[in-house]
Formats: structure tokens, C-alpha cells, sequence
């Protein structure tokens, strides 16, 4: 008889510390009070997708803060994410990675910040909607390009003359071939590099472009280059392309035979990967 009795007492023993357990928590929470974000908030929500399908999210606070995000398809949220630029300390501009979020959908969300004084805060539940993802920086270069000008009419051409030619394997036309994996290398030639083409026959040419080769020491590498259409008139200084930025230059005149000469170089076995002189687009 007496012992149930001692369970129970204990039992309620138990509830009231747990109850002062809970009434500690929320005591405080209740001090410490959670203050709207718009109040730090400098600048909109803004959610972007790039080119790889990555969404994120942006926003700046007027002081440094730690942010993070919550998001989910409905109001119970369940995905968090959190400052990519963290390193441990607050900042003022934030990103954060929306790891799963699809492009195109919409989703409801909060945001949230601490500062340094222990501030909390936190933004209204709202939504937003992801981009569609863009077409890719490459696609769209390459787009770019396409409207930009028309085929390479140097491709294939008969070379009249170069400089020099290091071997019979780095020929001048090498830099004709419109294959990005042979070069034309001059045996020393330096800024006084140069290779004379025929297109064949007059040409409308749109603009030009010179392909650099480069040797692994950073010799070799072309800086700026001329044309010379016809034994006349000279287009350039240009700034030599190479294979991840090609320069494509403007140029505009009719000619047949084209000399591109090696303005400045960093010297050595100057020459080209490919030298282009491009119709107008659909020409
Ligand atoms: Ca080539």
C-alpha cells in the first residue's frame, strides 16, 4: 500500500521538474525576443539559379549577422540552409545554398539571423519562386558568337609566307588547319612573327582573330597583332586571343591575301595555334 503511493509522489516529483525543465526554456526565450529581420535587412530576398541548376539565395543586413534559411514546400519549411561564407564569423552579405530546391518551383520560407549580442531575428514566413535555369555562359558565348560573325574564311587557306618555322611539324599551316590541336611555331621569330595567307579569292571579312601559342615557361605567347590586308591597309593592334578567350576583333574590309604580323610577344618561338578572319554572319 505504501509503495504505489511512493511511485506516484515520485512520479509528480518527476513531472514538476520537467515542467521546470520546459518553463526555463521558454522563460528564456521569451527574453531573449526574436526581432523582425526586416529590421537588419539592407537588401531584397533575392533567388537566382545558374547556369549548373545551383539555386541560392542573397541578402545583405545593415551588421554583421550569421543567416540562414529555412525553406520547404509548404509552411513547415524542414530545409535548412546556411551562410556559405561562414568561416566561423558574421558577416553582412550573405549567400546561401538552397541544396534540392528545383528551379522553376515555389517555395515558402523564413529567414533567420543572429548577431553578435546574441540578437535574434527573423523574417516573416513568405515564398518565393525560382528561375528557370539560364542557358549556359558557354551556350550563350557560343550564341554570342554565332550572331557575332559568320564562317572562319581562313580555314584551309594557302599560306604564302611565314617567318620562320621551327620544324616541318609546326608549319604555317598549322594556323589554317581549324584544328585547335596543331600550332605554327617560328624558330625565334619573336615580335617579328608573322604569317601571309590566301583566302582564294576576295573576301568580305567581318573581323579577325589570332590564336596565341604559348609555351609552358610564358614564352612564346603573342600579346598584340596586325593585319594587313592586300599590301595595304593595316587593321590593329588587335589583343592575340587563346583558346579560352578567343578576342574576336572587328574588322571590317574586302581582301584576299591577309598578313598577320606579331606587334609585342613575350619573345622566343612566337606563332600561332590558329589565325581566323570571319564572313559576316550567314555570309
Ligand atoms: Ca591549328
Amino acid at each position: 500500500m505504501n509503495r504505489p503511493k511512493r511511485r506516484k509522489l515520485m512520479l509528480v516529483a518527476l513531472f514538476a521538474s520537467v515542467a521546470l525543465i520546459a518553463a526555463a526554456c521558454s522563460s528564456s526565450s521569451s527574453d531573449s525576443e526574436v526581432i523582425d529581420f526586416a529590421e537588419i535587412q539592407s537588401s531584397d530576398f533575392e533567388f537566382t539559379v545558374d547556369a549548373n541548376g545551383v539555386a541560392k539565395m542573397n541578402v545583405t543586413t545593415n551588421i554583421d549577422a550569421a543567416c540562414s534559411i529555412a525553406w520547404g514546400e509548404t509552411d513547415e519549411l524542414g530545409t535548412i540552409g546556411t551562410d556559405l561564407d561562414m568561416g566561423g564569423t558574421a558577416h553582412d552579405d550573405h549567400e546561401v545554398l538552397l541544396v534540392g530546391a528545383v528551379p522553376g518551383e515555389t517555395y515558402q520560407f523564413r529567414v533567420q539571423g543572429s548577431d553578435a549580442d546574441g540578437n535574434l531575428f527573423q523574417s516573416e514566413l513568405a515564398s518565393f519562386t525560382l528561375p528557370e535555369v539560364p542557358a549556359s555562359d558557354e551556350s550563350m558565348s557560343g550564341d554570342d558568337d554565332m550572331a557575332l560573325h559568320g564562317d572562319n574564311l581562313a580555314e584551309g587557306a594557302t599560306v604564302v609566307a611565314v617567318s620562320s618555322v621551327f620544324s616541318d611539324a609546326w608549319s604555317g599551316e598549322n594556323a589554317v588547319d581549324g584544328d585547335m590541336s596543331t600550332e605554327w611555331a617560328t624558330a625565334g621569330s619573336g615580335d617579328d612573327a608573322f604569317i601571309e595567307i590566301d583566302l582564294g579569292s576576295p573576301q568580305d571579312v567581318i573581323g579577325v582573330e589570332f590564336i596565341t601559342r604559348t609555351m609552358g615557361d610564358g614564352t612564346a605567347t603573342t600579346t598584340e597583332y596586325t593585319v594587313t590586308v592586300d599590301g595595304g591597309d593595316v587593321f590593329g593592334p588587335f589583343s592575340a586571343g587563346d583558346p579560352s578567350d578567343n578576342r574576336f576583333a572587328e574588322a571590317l574590309f574586302a581582301g584576299q591575301v591577309l598578313r598577320f604580323d606579331v606587334v609585342s610577344s613575350t619573345g622566343g618561338n612566337t606563332g600561332a595555334i590558329e589565325v581566323r578572319a570571319f564572313a559576316s554572319p550567314g555570309g
